[in-house]
Parts: structure tokens; sequence; C-alpha cells
């Protein structure tokens, strides 16, 4: 595809107002601007003496002569008898804009610089919500801020700079959405020119960089600090009592351009002792304390899934289940939502509704979109299948997510992101209507909700639109992986996918060009794809891996996608597909012709990351000259290739890579901060979300621990980033706030990547590369027919010493079952069958084999031999 640009950004800041507005007197939070009383981890430069030099613009804000020009809404009446404006507000209202008090026509000057500030009391305490706006359609405001209201009253201040000559500026008050009454009281409102600038200038805290959360006791262990020294300096690694258990000197790496700083890097990886609270010193700075373990590798593999349950639209969460995150079912056609249990299309699009109940939201939004779906499914799905053919990978099971399907026999990842692939699958055009077989791109709310807005509170129309090309081989993908996936645990549901990705396939081969528009972009993302020949091949390798059938053989064969380089700098997402069949035809079993090239060139994609990695004092795999919205998850991402090649290859230098490559995500970074919420000291927890507004409402929690944020953005779109982080380089382009959408949201497809990471680091244990285990194994296949086949296995011992008793697992692709065999007893759970020797061939003496056979019935889908063989649990060459 064509990276999207500003498009959605602008398309967002506008449309978000404006649809609010139809119903409210002023604009949504969706969008801000302006700059925040001092936030925790922000200096600002003072700006309030100039400001106060500037003329005022408000008119009577010390209300002495009572409360005109300002206006209220009609359920508020003013009390003004203490010298100050006082006001009841009703409990029970929705939305923030519900309850407004406001004054207008205050000029304001383009690009002049505002002090705005006033004193207000609240009781008992609230967030409020004030700010300065275009007083009519689309009601852009100028500045926003969230100030914390107490009984006992406060000053507030904020500045900002208008971006427009506007003689009928509005300054207001936003008061609605809470439950309960309340009173606030306002007094010396202020707004005057001629202030200087805030300087946003980010607390970074110690200048040396660590991974927060921990290093693998065997290892990489790689730090930067951030000097002007030109000479190495000498550094010493502490534990928690503060003695120095190493020792060493740094190697000097010159300016990084990804952050414009110059500096240092540490290498301390012979240090393999494990223990929490160490802390590297140099250049007389101190890092933040990190661990020498694996256990927060285990803990974050889960919590990385465990985000997923409560982005479930159409099901209630369960507050046992979740502490703290229960919520009612979201659009389950309960008033106020206005579905998703009856979708109709945008007007003129189709002429029947859709049940598309269910699914993930997609991020901080209320929007179910099939492209994001796609690719966050498959990674899920791909995370459970790498266990079947990964040397190192040990599956998570039934229970391990605390989801209400936990105990179904089921491994909770496959439930879910069946949640999702349910979904995906009724967003499918039914027989017999126009584009039968296709999949809708989208379905959200008619206009953008604001903030804080939780689903099942959302009152707006929810519309599906137009199919597209690219949703539709995303359903034909993801369903067909699904089909072999689900074999073993629900056949019915596995053929079910089946058809779909048959029907979705053709149906995008009769429809190549339904592209999505980039001008859709009202209420919901616009997931627009100028190029969806890289959809066409990754729906084509999932459907040959999971049918073996020539329609698809050939189709990957002949797509030039098979041989291109598709291991670009800026790494793969949702619009960047092709990587996703390049992958999975490297890595799961299938007999195409010429896969060991296929797995040649993940290793050769690896191959490039790690050396963006080593050149990049950070040791980052990711370095272009300017961030990608979602910067952190196309990292994350270059680390799956990375990962891939280890699985495949078993070079250590790979996992080495991947495992430098989260020290990145975890604090060794410009910013000095972990991108995952409760992991490490400093981290992310005020993504941008619709209903974890906790940084609006301290009622409301933050988001999950284990979100990721999008991360470093160069385009800062949303205008919190614009004010506060023009001309950063590429590290800087983040704030953890919950206004910067375009640097700070969470997305099912941004978790997707971090939750297979940390499976593959979890996998790692301490770090020890466990040598690859002395056994050959030879599975030939001699007959095969539609619903059967007949397989010999031979298990040779290349040790030297005599195995005595064994036990030969491997999985299956799919549906297949191990039935009768001979020379071995054959038991399988799931994919996965397990071989154990008879009485009489229980010793296998160096050098020699042993052999036993089965027969096996399929599905009917591809039988390949399985990648995989562990003997007495360690992997065959
Ligand atoms: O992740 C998307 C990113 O690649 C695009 O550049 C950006 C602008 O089109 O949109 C991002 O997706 C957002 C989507 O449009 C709406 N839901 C939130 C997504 C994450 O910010």
């Amino acid at each position: 595809m064509i990276r999207p640009s500003r498009r959605w950004a602008a398309s967002l800041a506008v449309t978000a107002a404006a649809a609010l507005a139809a119903s409210a007197l002023s604009s949504p939070a969706a969008q801000a601007s302006g700059t925040n009383t001092t936030p925790a981890k922000a200096r600002t430069a003072a700006a309030s003496a100039a400001a106060l030099d500037g003329p005022e613009q408000i008119r009577n804000g010390t209300f002495d002569s009572g409360s005109d020009p300002w206006w209220h809404t009609e359920n508020i009446t003013f009390d003004t008898t203490g010298g100050k404006l006082c006001a009841d507000i009703p409990g029970g209202t929705i939305n923030p804009w519900d309850v407004i008090i406001g004054q207008n026509d205050i000029p304001l000057v383009q690009g002049e610089t505002y002090a705005y500030g006033f004193s207000a009391s609240a009781d008992p305490a609230k967030v409020g919500r004030a700010l300065v706006q275009l007083p009519v359609d689309p009601y852009t405001a100028y500045l926003t801020a969230n100030p914390e209201l107490t009984p006992d009253g406060g000053d507030h201040a904020f500045t900002f700079t208008s971006p427009v000559d506007l003689a009928t500026g509005q300054v207001v008050f936003q008061l609605g959405g809470s439950a309960t009454p309340w009173r606030f009281c306002l007094d010396n409102v202020s707004l005057k020119g001629g202030a200087e600038p805030e300087v946003y200038v980010p607390d970074t805290g110690p200048r040396v960089r660590v991974n927060q959360v921990a290093y693998l006791p065997k290892g990489p262990k790689n730090a930067t600090v951030v000097t002007e020294a030109a000479a190495a300096l000498p550094w010493r690694l502490k534990n928690s009592a503060g003695k120095v258990v190493a020792s060493g000197a740094s190697t000097p790496r010159g300016v990084d351009a990804s952050s414009g700083q110059n500096v240092h890097s540490i290498d301390f990886g012979a240090y393999t002792k494990p223990g929490a609270g160490y802390t590297l010193t140099a250049d007389g700075e101190t890092s933040r304390p990190f661990d020498i373990g694996a256990g927060a590798y285990e803990t974050l593999r889960s919590d990385a899934l465990k985000f997923y349950y409560p982005q479930r639209s159409g099901i209630a969460i369960s507050d046992d289940l979740r502490p703290g995150y229960g919520r009612p079912a979201g659009h389950v056609g309960v008033a106020p939502n206005q579905g998703d249990t009856t979708v109709p299309c945008q007007p003129g699009v189709c002429d029947y509704t859709l049940d598309v109940s269910g699914g993930w939201y997609d991020a901080g939004d209320h929007g179910k979109y099939v492209v994001n779906g796609g690719i966050s499914v498959a990674q899920l799905m791909s995370e459970f299948e790498r266990t079947k053919n990964a040397p190192t990978a040990k599956p998570l099971g039934d229970g391990a997510l605390r989801l209400p399907e936990s105990g179904n026999g089921v491994p909770d990842i496959l439930d879910e992101a069946r949640w999702e692939q349910e979904f995906l699958l009724k967003m499918q055009v039914p027989d017999g209507k126009p584009y039968a077989g296709m999949a809708h791109h989208k379905i959200h709310d008619q206009a953008w909700t604001g903030l804080p807005t939780l689903p099942h509170l959302d009152p707006q129309k929810r519309e599906l639109h137009p199919v597209s090309t690219a949703a539709t081989l995303n359903l034909a993908a993801t369903a067909a992986q699904a089909a072999r996936l689900f074999a073993p645990y629900d056949a019915a549901f596995a053929a079910k996918n089946l058809t779909a990705a048959r029907k979705a396939w053709a149906a995008a081969k009769a429809n190549p060009g339904r592209l999505a528009s980039p001008s859709d972009g009202t209420g919901g993302g616009t997931y627009d794809d100028a190029d969806v020949s890289d959809e066409f091949y990754w729906a084509a390798a999932e459907l040959y891996i999971t049918t073996g059938e020539k329609e698809f053989n050939d189709y990957v064969l002949a797509s030039p996608l098979h041989t291109a380089d598709i291991w670009g700098e800026r790494g793969f997402d949702w619009g960047h597909v092709a990587q996703l069949g390049r992958l999975d035809l490297a890595t799961v079993p299938n007999a195409l012709p010429g896969r060991d090239q296929v797995r040649a060139s993940v290793v050769a994609g690896a191959d490039k990351y790690l050396a963006t990695l080593t050149a990049h004092p950070y040791g980052v795999p990711y370095n272009p000259p300017t961030y990608d919205w979602g910067s952190n998850n196309l990292v994350l991402n270059n680390m799956v290739v990375m990962a891939a090649a280890y699985d495949i290859t078993g070079t250590r230098k790979y996992r080495d890579g991947v495992l430098q490559g989260i020290d990145y995500i975890f604090g060794r970074n410009a910013l000095n901060q972990s991108y995952v919420t409760g992991y490490g000291e400093v981290s992310s927890h005020n993504q941008h979300s619709r209903w974890y507004t906790h940084q609006l409402d301290a009622t409301l929690p933050n988001p999950p621990k284990g979100t990721l944020a999008g991360g470093p953005n160069s385009g800062i779109q949303d205008p919190l980033a614009a004010e506060k982080l023009k001309n950063c380089k590429p590290q800087f382009c983040y704030i953890d706030d919950i206004n910067s959408w375009a640097t700070n949201e969470l997305t099912i497809n941004w978790n997707s990547p971090l939750s297979w990471v940390s499976a593959f680091v979890a996998d790692q244990g301490d770090g020890t590369v466990k040598a690859p285990g002395t056994c050959q194994v030879t599975y030939t296949t001699h007959g095969q027919w539609p619903s059967g086949f007949t397989t010999q296995v031979t298990v040779k011992n290349t040790g030297g010493t005599t195995v005595d008793g064994w036990s030969l697992k491997w999985s299956f692709l799919g549906g297949q079952k191990a039935g009768q065999s001979w020379n071995a007893g054959l038991t399988q759970s799931g994919a996965t069958v397990t071989a154990k020797n008879v009485s009489t061939n229980s010793k296998i003496r160096p050098g020699q084999s042993i052999t036993f056979g089965f027969l096996g019935t399929t599905s009917g889908g591809a039988n390949p031999n399985p990648d995989l063989f562990t003997l007495n649990g360690a992997a065959c060459a």
C-alpha cells in the first residue's frame, strides 16, 4: 500500500467535532490542543510573566457584576452571590458537553500565544474540561485542558498559540458526564495575549538507558549512555545492595540520528547472575533499576494476550476475570447503543443489514475494521502455530489467560483468536447479494465519539462500509489459517472457515480492484490501501498451506512478491502483509516447491534487521529517517523476522537480535521509558482510548498491564503532539498523554506482535541456548488417499549414548488424526501426537535406528511432513 499520510489525522480532527456538534453545544475530546498544568513528566519554560502584559480578553471574569455575558445550558442556573460564579451540576448526564458554561466573542489573533487561567472548585472533586474553541461546527478546539478540580478550589493556568484569526472565539467549561450531582464554582477567568510559547521538555531521567524490565541471565545485555564525552567512559554494574559486580568501558558511537544525541553503548553481557534491582552507572549517572532474570517475560506473554478480552465487543467484561475492568457488553443492541446486531450499510451501499456483533474494538475508538482485525488475529494464530513447529516454543494452555472460555479444552489463545475470527466471518456478504463472498471493509460509528465514551454508552449510529478486496483477502487468509488450526478442536468451525476462505478468494479474484476509499474517514479510520497484491499473496499462501491445492501453489509461485525483497526498513503492518505469507510458508510445514529458498529469504531479511540493529547505538532493528505511525509495532515485527530466522536456523545471533530489540521497547531509548503499561519503572499508561480514560476521569482505569503504546511517530498528526513535539527527532516524537492519538494509541494489531515476541522471549528461559538433540527423524508417507494415509517413521540416535525408553512428539498441520500404529503406541492431543516405544524397541543404541508406523486420517486438507520432532523433549536435527 501507499503509506497514508495525514489524511486520517485531518479528518479525525474535523469530523469528531462536527459529529458531536449536531447533538451538543461543543466539541468532544477526541482532539486536543494547548498545554496543561505542569504534567508529571514534563517541565515547561515559564510563560506566565509575558502573558500578563497582554490585554484582557475575558469580560467580567471576576463575576463582581453578576454573570453577564456568561451563558449556560438550560439544565443549570447561575449563582453569583459570593462574588464568584457557582452552579449545581445535575447528575445523570452522559457527555462532557451536556452541561456547559461559556463566553462568546473572544478575539483571537493567529500566531499569538495566550495565557489562560481561572480559579475553580468542584464538590465533590471532578476533572473538568476547559476549552477555547471555534463557536460553530466543527467546533475546533485551540486549547483543551482537563483541570483537576477539588472542593478547596485552586488556580489553573495554561498557554496556547492560536492557529487562526477569529473575532468570535469561545471560552467554555464542559461539566457534564457525571452520574451524580456536584457543585462547580468559578472565579478570576482571564485570557491574555502576549505569552511566550511553552517549550515541552520531556523528563527523560538519568542519561544511562537500560531495559527497565529484565535482561535474560544468559542473553545479551546492552545499554546506551547519553553523553558529551568523546572518549570511552568507565561503567559499573551494581547489584541491589549497591555492590559493584562488574565494570568496563563504554564504546563511543557518535551522534545517533534517531535521537539527535551523542551516545555511547555499553555491553555488560558477560555478567550472568540473576537478581533484581541492578543499576548501571556511567558518566556520573545511574540508570533506572532492572532485573536479570526470565520471569517477567513469562508474565508479559500472558498479559500481552490478556489485553484482548477487555477489547471485546458484544460481551460483558467480567470484573472477576479482569478486576477493575468489568463493564457491560458494548454494541449488543441495548440503548443508547445502536448495534451491532442489525447494522445497515452507509446510504446507497447495500440494502441489507448484518449481525456483526462481537470481535474486538480496533483501538481507542469503537470501530471494527477487517484489515486490521485480519493481521491481529493472524498474529495470534501464528503465535499458537509456532508452538507446533519451533524447537524452543512452549504452548500456553487452556486456562492461561483467564477467559470466559477457559476450561473448554481449547488453548486460550485460540479461544481469543476465535472471538475476532467469528466477527470477520460475519463481515462477509451473504449469498444472493451483490458482491457475495466479499467482506465489508469496516463497521463503525457514523461520527467520532468523544473521550470518555464507554462502549455500551456509545449512542452513534453504526454503519457497514463498502466491501473491499483487501478486507476480502484478509478474511480469506485468516479463515484459511483458522481452518487448519481449529480442525483438531472444532471440525465444524474449521470447515465453516475453509468454505468462507474459498468464497472470499473467488470473490476477490472476481473483484480485484475494489479499494477502500481514502476519504471514508468520518467516525472511523480509513485503512485504505492502493496496492492489494500483497493481500492476494498472503491469502494464496494460507490457502495453499491449508489445502495443498494446485491453484494456490501456482498463484504463490507466480506472484512477483514470492521472490521480491519484502524486508523493507519500515517493516510490515496491516497494509504490508506479503511478509505474513512468506513467514508462514517458511515456518509452517508445507510441500511448496523451492521452500528452502523461501526459508533462506526469511533468514536474509533477518540479516538486514540484524545489521540495522548492530549499527544503531540504541540497538533498534528499525532506523528510517522518520518514524511511522505505530512505530513500535514495526520495530516488533522486524523482531518477528529475526525470531523466525532463529526458529529456522537455530543460529544464536538471530535470537540475540530479538533479545536486544526488546531492550528498546522496555526503556533503552531516548525517552528512557518502557512503552508497555506496567512493565519498567516508567511506562506508558495514558494511551489514547475511549474507555481507559483514567487521565481524564479518576474513576476509570488506565489500560491494562501489558498494553503497548503506538510509539514515536514523526507525523505528530494530533494537535497535542503537533504543539508539544514540534520539530522532534524521531525517537522524541512521542508523549504519554491520552490526547495524543497519533503517538500514544493502543491497538489490537500492535499488541499482537508484542504478544508474539514476548512469547518468543519467554520461550528462551534464562537464555541458555540448548544444544540440538542427538536424533534424526525420517517421516515418510507411503500412501495417501482422500481421507487417509499411511506413514513410516524412523528415529536414528545420532548421539554417543544409548536412549533407553523414548517418546517422540510432532504436531500435524491441521485435522489429521493418528490411528492404528505398529511398533509404537500413539496418543494425540489437539494436533500433537506422542509416540512411545513398545517393550521390544525401547533402547536405541548410538548410530542405530528404530522404525514404527501408523495409519492416519485427514480432514481432506494438505498433509505435509512435520518439520519438528522432539525426542524425550529435545528437538531432533
Ligand atoms: O495504524 C494506522 C496507521 O498505520 C495509519 O497511518 C493511521 C492513519 O491512517 O491510522 C492508524 O490506524 C488508526 C485507525 O485509523 C483508527 N483506529 C485507531 C488506529 C490507530 O491509531
